[in-house]
């Protein structure tokens, strides 16, 4: 059975990039991967899917024939892929790859927020095992109330979908000298993250400082990868998270043939 690999996160976090980007590396390494695109309001992507949902429904499409705006189509035609959903699962049965990236909407709140983008998701998965990546964009991470949402944005998609999840910091290339270090840092010291947090004056916190620590500690469960998609950085660590999710652990490999990293 495959391995599926399901690529989450608010619009413009990288998503179609970081697939694109996790297939060059996998199929670099000699892996077998192939590519879902489940966004049927993209115009252009990086890659050649081996399945694209606008085959089925264009979000561009049902916006000209409804009249709805482009929210409402994209959750229309969501809505109506699950008419096609048998056609889509036998697809995925018939690709014979290993790993199964599966890129998302744009509009995360769209799709994993509604329960029709976790019954697509489970249609097509089916018993397999799957990770998902949650995409935090590292233009966001410029003050500590702003990585505190993100990791409660996190922490909710996997409370709504239920794969396990690691934690992706994408567009590293775009932080400044030492910038990184110092978030990575901040990762792993919840304590000094939750007093910056709490002494954030333009944040409004209901929590103190104990409390919030507590939560961080919890929301850190997630391994946090950090890559950049336009420099193809970080993907030896992020393939090893997945594999640590996928494989278990301890087997590190797949029934795959040694990949030469
Ligand atoms: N500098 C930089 N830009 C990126 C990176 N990943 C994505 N982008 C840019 O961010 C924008 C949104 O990316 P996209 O992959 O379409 O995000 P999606 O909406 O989550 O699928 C595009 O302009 C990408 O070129 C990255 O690692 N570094
Ligand atoms: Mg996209």
């Amino acid at each position: 059975m495959p391995y599926f690999v399901v690529v989450l996160g608010t619009a413009g976090s990288g998503k179609t990039s970081l697939t694109s980007a996790l297939y060059t590396y996998l199929t670099s390494h000699q892996l077998d991967a192939a590519i879902i695109n489940l966004d049927p309001a993209v115009e252009e992507i990086p890659y050649d899917p081996d399945i694209d949902v606008r085959d089925y429904v264009d979000a561009r499409e049902v916006m000209r024939k409804t009249g709805l705006g482009p929210n409402g189509a994209l959750i229309a035609s969501i809505d109506m892929l699950i008419s096609n959903i048998q056609e889509l699962q036998d697809l995925v049965d018939s690709l014979k790859a290993n790993y199964i990236l599966i890129d998302t909407p744009g509009q995360m709140e769209l799709f994993a927020f509604r329960d029709t983008g976790s019954i697509v998701l489970r249609s097509l998965i089916g018993n397999a095992k799957a990770v998902s990546l949650y995409l935090m964009d590292s233009v966001h991470m410029t003050r500590s109330s702003n990585i505190f949402s993100s990791l409660l944005l996190a922490a909710s998609t996997y409370v709504r979908l239920g794969y396990p999840q690691v934690n992706v910091l994408t567009k590293t290339d775009l932080l400044g000298d030492g910038v990184l270090e110092e978030l990575l840092n901040m990762f792993e010291d919840p304590e000094a993250l939750a007093s910056m947090i709490v002494n954030d004056r333009e944040a409004s916190m209901i929590w103190g400082e104990t409390e919030v620590s507590q939560l961080l500690e919890k929301l850190l469960v997630f391994d946090i990868v950090p890559v950049s998609n336009t420099a193809g950085e970080g993907f030896d660590s992020l393939y090893a998270a997945i594999q640590r999710v996928l494989a278990g652990g301890e087997d590190y490999l797949t029934e795959e043939p040694n990949p030469v990293l």
